[in-house]
This record gives structure tokens, sequence and C-alpha cells, in this order.
């Protein structure tokens, strides 16, 4: 059998047209001669299946023939969003699938309305996981991508009288043609039961796990393309599939329902993705999500070490598993337990296997969304991972003994018990981040000050026992994502002028439109561009929500999910201010602003969910008031998402990024938006830090305590009533809030916030950073006015945001932490 290569061709449509017709015929057994978008899309979806299929085939092949070591990386959450587009550009087949379609009198955009966003995830870290599979693609790094396929992703955020509604999202309800569903490789996992201990013929002490359930992973294979470089690598999400033979036995005494029941139970498992809310711990179903995925996969990756290998000690030579955050931690007792239990490896090796074989990626120091899972529960559903956490527990804790012999005996327990992990209290915990730590060979943070941070406080204890296994690998996304599908028009002007496409490869490669900063010529193109993207923007917001922005004025935008700590809130405070300031003075020579705001709140997290009340009550007084008409209107648009974001971020001119300083692990919608030429807002947290030192601080608008600065401040006794009663613009805002104009209707509404701030303590600091929050963004307002300045800094950002392409950071962690040479 030869393995027909169909070359990418960007000038040959016919031969795509020819496989979409077969498609719409053969597979949706449609009429080709009905013109709808539905069968177009599928056909055209399915022909660009058949030829990833062949790029993975022949890709899986070379890492069999060549025995590469591989990398696995386990995550809760992708967020992929829509992959029509992506997959098209990777293939080299946009423009003839665009005239293919156009042959066939259909628009290739309209086409992608068809297809729903994949989203599953809850935000930056299920988005870093796609940008991650993408990038290894392209580098040619032998991933794969492990995780859930939830039958319901993230919720659609609907506003309903200002506030979030949340309605179920079932992506699947049509066929998914992305997928390939692999019905034949069923994998058993188990949950719950005892063990049971017996001396084997060799008089080997025997640990038999006896489970009390088995539930059946299935893999749904989704392939990711390499940017035009013709491999592909798989993201295997599994799905669950109740244990027939189990249903049988309920029939045979008659129980229907019950058979159902249960079946319906374990099939729950892959039903719904977790909205993020700080504290999930205790919720069985998350438990089991997190070791049924987790099983499936380390059942697959120890098949596949197998098929060529028979010594375990080769297996961190093979494999490299990179746990996203701790929500995978499980597969350390996992490996262990196949190790031990099963492959009869004697411990010491096991575990030197292990710690070789993971490394962890932490991505927030949020101590309420550190995990941790009552022993109790997690002795239920798992019983023998509990006791071999127990084990690495007593083990690690002696060589804790062993090193820290010069302490008190109080100095030494108080560090044990800091160490430990297991959390005493009322309730004994299993905490999950100490297990990552001990078991991984790598700890990472996700930007420079977060790693930091982790090393001085989050984990400095561990930091002291292992001062080598702290690093950072500072986040990156996709320019093929985010770049060349989200803004076809920067891309086309940067591929004219320098005359290649190659910096999407080699994103370093786009700082060589710095000097064209200086050509006016340039910067008017440039300026085009983004009115382009505005006035693209306008229609969607128009088409979506009805209203319709003024293009003639700044574009301030702040996406992502919303929470305390990232402040929208300050930015609405700034929101009153200047609305007051015009209505006290009619004759201020405001430059107009459009603010837009965008996230999903954690369903049960009320102070957020009262955050995007307040915004749309914000709207409705300021873009109802003839005397702001043309100079200020606020926007809130409803259920932010990936291909949302596509739309949002090229025509965004001025970047929110204003979490609390030391709060933001790293972001990256702060890089998306500065990769589009918009200006950046913010504080020096996470990874903006780094775009600073990158960009220049004169190119960007930084304001506010540093993260060291607000640990002082917080030390020293932190009193948001003293800025309140010295700050006037201040306490007028706050006392309005709180005062009802906003509320009119319902009083109160918005005293927590306001209390949040004041009685509460302002644990984020809102009142420290707004005096200068709002002089910074009069400096945005005085920029703005200079059209062609502001456009040369908008150049020099793209310009010098080079290091933030995720290849760079995947580059990083193959080098450093998987052992892999990338060319
Ligand atoms: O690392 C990806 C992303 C960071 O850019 C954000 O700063 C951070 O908030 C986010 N963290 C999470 C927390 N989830 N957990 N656990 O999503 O990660």
């Amino acid at each position: 059998f030869q393995w027909r290569y169909c070359p990418p061709s960007e000038d040959d449509p016919e031969a795509l047209k020819a496989d979409v017709i077969r498609h719409i015929v053969s597979t949706l057994g449609s009429d080709y001669a009905r013109k709808n978008h539905y069968n177009y899309y599928y056909g055209l979806a399915l022909a660009l299946r058949d030829r990833l299929v062949e790029q993975w085939l022949t890709t899986q092949r070379s890492y069999y023939d060549e025995e590469t070591k591989r990398v696995y990386y386990l995550s809760l959450e992708y967020l992929p969003g829509k992959s029509l587009v992506n997959n098209l550009i990777c293939l080299g087949l946009y423009h003839a699938a665009y005239r293919a379609m156009a042959d066939f009198g259909l628009n290739l955009e309209e086409l992608t309305e068809v297809e729903w966003d994949a989203g599953l995830g809850n935000g930056g870290l299920g988005r870093l996981a796609s940008c991650y599979l993408d990038s290894m693609a392209t580098l040619g790094v032998p991933g794969y991508g492990y995780g859930i396929r939830y039958d319901y992703g993230m919720f659609n955020q609907v506003i309903e009288n200002g506030a979030q509604v949340e309605k179920a999202d079932n992506w699947m309800r049509t066929f998914n043609p992305w997928e390939f569903d692999r019905g034949i490789n069923l994998v058993e996992v188990k949950f719950g039961g005892r063990v049971k201990r017996w001396v084997d013929e060799k008089g080997r002490m025997r640990n038999e796990w006896i489970p009390e359930n088995r539930v059946r992973a299935m893999p749904c294979d989704t392939l990711v393309p390499g940017y035009r470089n013709r491999r592909t690598i798989n993201m295997r999400l599994w799905s669950a599939r109740s244990d027939r033979e189990f249903d049988l036995s309920y029939f045979n005494t008659g129980d229907y329902v019950g058979a159902v029941e249960e079946k319906v139970r374990d099939e729950n498992i892959s039903k719904v993705l977790y909205p993020s809310e700080d504290v999930i711990q205790g919720k069985e179903l998350r438990l089991k999500q997190q070791y049924f995925f987790v099983a499936a996969s380390l059942h697959d990756i120890v098949r596949r070490f197998k098929k060529k290998n028979d010594d375990f000690k080769d297996f961190p030579d093979k494999v490299a598993i990179q746990l996203n955050d701790t929500h995978p931690a499980v597969a350390i007792p996992e490996l262990m337990r196949l190790l031990v239990d099963v492959e009869l490896v004697d411990w010491d090796t096991a575990w030197s296997v292990c710690e070789k074989t993971f490394a962890y990626t932490n991505h927030t120091i949020l101590p309420e969304a550190l995990e941790t899972w009552p022993v109790e529960l997690f002795g239920q559903v798992l019983p023998r991972h509990l006791e071999i956490i127990y084990e690495i527990n007593r083990r690690f804790l002696e060589t804790v003994e062993a090193k820290y012999a010069n302490l008190s005996r109080a100095e030494l327990d108080e560090r044990k018990q800091r160490l430990s992990l297991i959390g005493e209290g009322k309730q004994k915990h299993v905490r999950m981040a100490n297990l990552a730590i001990v078991g991984s060979h790598s700890v990472n943070g996700v930007a420079a000050l977060h790693t930091q941070i982790l090393k001085d406080s989050v984990f400095k204890d561990f930091h002291e026992l292992y001062p080598d296994k702290i690093n950072n690998k500072t986040n990156g996304v996709t320019p093929r994502r985010w770049l060349r599908q989200s803004n076809p028009r920067l891309t086309g002007l940067i591929g004219e002028t320098l005359n290649s496409e190659a910096f999407l490869r080699d994103l370093d490669l786009i700082k060589e439109i710095e000097p064209y900063a200086d050509d006016s010529e340039f910067r008017k193109r440039w300026a085009d561009v983004k009115r382009a993207n505005k006035a693209h923007l306008r229609d969607y917001l128009e088409r979506q929500m009805g209203v319709s922005i003024n293009l003639d004025s700044v574009f301030d935008v702040q996406v992502k999910r919303i929470h305390e700590y990232k402040r929208q809130l300050l930015n609405v405070l700034h929101v009153v201010t200047l609305f007051n300031r015009i209505i006290d003075n009619p004759n201020i020579d405001v430059t107009p602003r459009t603010v837009l705001f965008g996230g999903k709140a954690a369903p049960g997290y009320f102070m957020a969910k009262r955050i995007i009340r307040l915004i749309n009550a914000v709207a409705d007084v300021v873009n109802s008031e003839p005397r702001v008409a043309g100079k200020l209107e606020v926007h809130f648009m409803p259920n932010y998402r990936v291909s949302q974001a596509e739309v949002v971020i090229p025509a965004t001119e001025l970047s929110e990024q204003i979490s609390m300083a030391g709060m933001e692990a790293s972001g990256t919608g702060n890089m998306k938006f500065a990769i589009n030429g918009a200006l950046t807002i913010g504080t020096l947290d996470g990874a903006t830090i780094e775009m600073a030192e990158r960009i220049g601080k004169e190119n960007m608008f930084l304001f506010g305590n540093t993260a060291d600065e607000i640990v002082t401040l917080k030390r020293e006794g932190y009193n948001p009533w003293a800025y309140y009663e010295k700050d006037l613009e201040l306490k007028r805002t706050l006392d309005m809030i709180a005062g009802d104009f906003f509320s009119r209707n319902d009083p109160g509404l918005f005293q927590p916030l306001v209390d949040s701030l004041l009685s509460g303590g302002d644990r984020y600091c809102l009142l420290a950073d707004y005096r200068s929050y709002i002089e910074t963004q009069e400096q945005v307002t005085t920029l703005y006015r200079d059209q062609d300045e502001w456009t040369r800094r908008s150049i020099l950002n793209t310009a010098r945001m080079g290091f933030f392409s995720s290849d760079r950071s995947i580059a990083e962690y193959a080098r450093n932490i998987w052992g892999l040479q990338v060319l």
C-alpha cells in the first residue's frame, strides 16, 4: 500500500472540489446541488480530515520507526475554538478552498459560521494547551494531547436583565467532522472497591486492586496539523462509556431502570466540564474525571512503550509526561501502581522512573485554587492510590528528616507538616500540588514573576529542598491562530512588506518590520488595517447585539474571565469617573472611547456575577445619556469565547491588563493583543512585565503598585478608607455605585461590591491603584489624539513580540524539560 500524500497546493482547487462533492454525497448522503452552508462546511471539513489523517499516519510511522521519545501533555482542558480555517491555513489550502467555494457560489467566511467552538476549557489554561499542541506539531515535537471529550463544554453565557445566565453548551449536537471515535479501542478504568493483598508463588507481597466499578474510556482523536510542514499530531480525548456486561446483570434481574441509571452514572464522567470555581475540591465526579482520563492515557502510553521496549528503566528515555496543573497529578500514583503492582517493578526503580518522567506546570498562586482532596473521599474512589500516596509521603518525609536533621524537633515537625502530601486539620486532605512537586523532576511557573513567587512564597519550602526543580517557562501563543487566522489583513501587510510569511513559523522575524515604524506610508497602511478590523468588529457587534459602535472612538477592551483579582471593577471605576467628568463639563475635549468588556463568571462566584451586572447597569446609564453620546459608550459582549476573541483582538486599540500585581500567573490575552498592535494599559504583573522589557515601557501605559509594593502595602496595614476619604473623584464614584445611581430599580444591588472595597478590606487593592490608573488613562487620551504616534507605537508593539510565540515556549520545554532537541 502506498501512502498517497496530497501536497498542499495554493493553486489547485479542483482536487479539493472533487473531494468535497464526494463527501457530501457519500459521507453525508446529501445532494451537492443543494448549495447550503451546512453541506459544504461538512464536505470541506471531511476533505481536510482525509488530508490530515494521511499526514498523521506518516508522522506516527516516523516516530515508530525512529523510536522517538514522545511527549504526552495531560490536560483536563483544551480550548481549540473552531478548526476549519486553522486547518486550511496549516495545510496551505486556504486560498484553494476559498476559490473552490467561490466556484460553488459560496463564501468560505460564511461557511465557518456553521462550526461550533470546541470550548472544552475555562480560559487561559485550556487555550494555552491548544496553542502548545499547535506548536508541537509545527516544531515536529512528537507530542500527544490527552484530555476529556466533554459532551458539554464551557457553558454559553447569555445576558438577561443585565445578569449572566448559563446555558448548556451542546457543542456535539451535530456531528463533529474533525474527530475519529475509536469505539473498538475501549480502555477499562476502575473505581472504588478495596485492595487485596497476597503472597505470590515467588514469595512476593502482591497488592491487587479489586474495584467496585468499571467504566470504559473511548478514545476520540482530533488531528492537529503543524504549519505547512506535513506533520500532524493527535489530541486524544476520552469519552466515558458504560460497561455493557454490567448492564446485562441488571437486565437479568429485571431491573431495567437500575440498568439505565447505572449506565447514565458511568457516562456522566465525561458529561460536563467543571466551570472554574475557586474551590471545587470535594466533588467526587471531578476526582473521577481526573482519574478517568489519567488512567486511560497512561494505559495508552504504557501500551505504546511496550511495543518496542521491555525494560521500564528505559521509560523516561522514551516518555515525557507534562502535567498541566495539578488536575492530572493522580498520574503519579497511577504510574507507580502500574509499575509496582502490575509490572512488578521494585518501588525504588519505579519511583525513579516516575520522577524522571513527570513534569508539572503550575498556573495559579491563588491559595484557594490549589487542589486538595479529602482523604476519605480519595480512599473511597481510589483506595490503592491512597495507599501509594501514603507510602510516597512516608518515604519523602524520611528524606526531609535526614536533610533537616540540624533543626529543632519543633521546627522540623512544622516543616514536615508544610511539606507533607497530606494536610492535617479538621479533615485530612491530599495536597495535589505537593504530590506533583515531589513526583516530578521539573516544576515550572508560566512567567518570570510567577515563577519567582512560587520560589519565594507558594512553594518556598520545596524550593529550599529542591533548589533546581522550579524553573520558568514563560507562556506564548501561536501566531498561526492569533495573527494569520484572526488578523489576515495585518498578516497580509506584514507579509507583503517583508516579502515573506516566514514570521508565522519563526515569530522572531517579525522584528524586521520595526524600521517601518518610521515610514509614514507604512504607518498609514497599518492604521487602515486597524480601522478595517474595527469596522469588522462593529459589524459583528451589530449582528450579535444590535449595537452600532463609534468607529472614531478608541476601542478599549477588557476580555478575560471575570474575577476580582483581574479587576474589571477598576475599569468600571474609570468609566464612571469619565462619565462624571463629561457630565460636569459638557465642553470637555475628550477622546471618544468605546469600552468593551467580555468574559464569563463561574456560575457560583457571586461577586464576579455582580460585577457583570454592574458593567451592564453602567452601560445602560452611559449609553442612554445624551450628554455623553459620541464621547463614551460601554458594552458587555456576551459569551466571550475563542471565535469571538478572533474578531475582538485585532480590532482593539487599548488592551486592559490591570490585575493586581502578583496575581496573574502570566496572561496570554495580553500577548495576543500586543501582537495585533494594541497598546497595553497594565500593571507590572505576569508576562506583561516581560512584554514591557521587550516592547519598552515607553510604548505601553504601565501603572499601579508593583508586586513588591503590594506586599509592603499589605504588611504595613493597607487601609482602603484612607484612599476613599482623600480622593474626591474616587469617593464620588463609589458613592454613586453604592447609592443606587446605577440600580434605581434594585436598591442595594451593588452594595456588596462597594463593601468588598471598603469594609471588606479591598483584597486586590483597587483603591490603592485607582489614581494611578486614572492618570495613566489620561495619557492614553492624550496620545490617541496623535494618531501617527499611536500607530508608530502600535507597530513597535507588534514588532517586538517575537518572544511570545508558543513555538519559543515549546522549544524551551522540549530542550530543558523533555530532553528533546528542537531544530
Ligand atoms: O498559564 C495559562 C494561564 C495564565 O496565563 C493565567 O494567568 C492563569 O490565570 C491561568 N490559570 C488558570 C488557573 N487554573 N488552574 N488551576 O487558568 O493560566
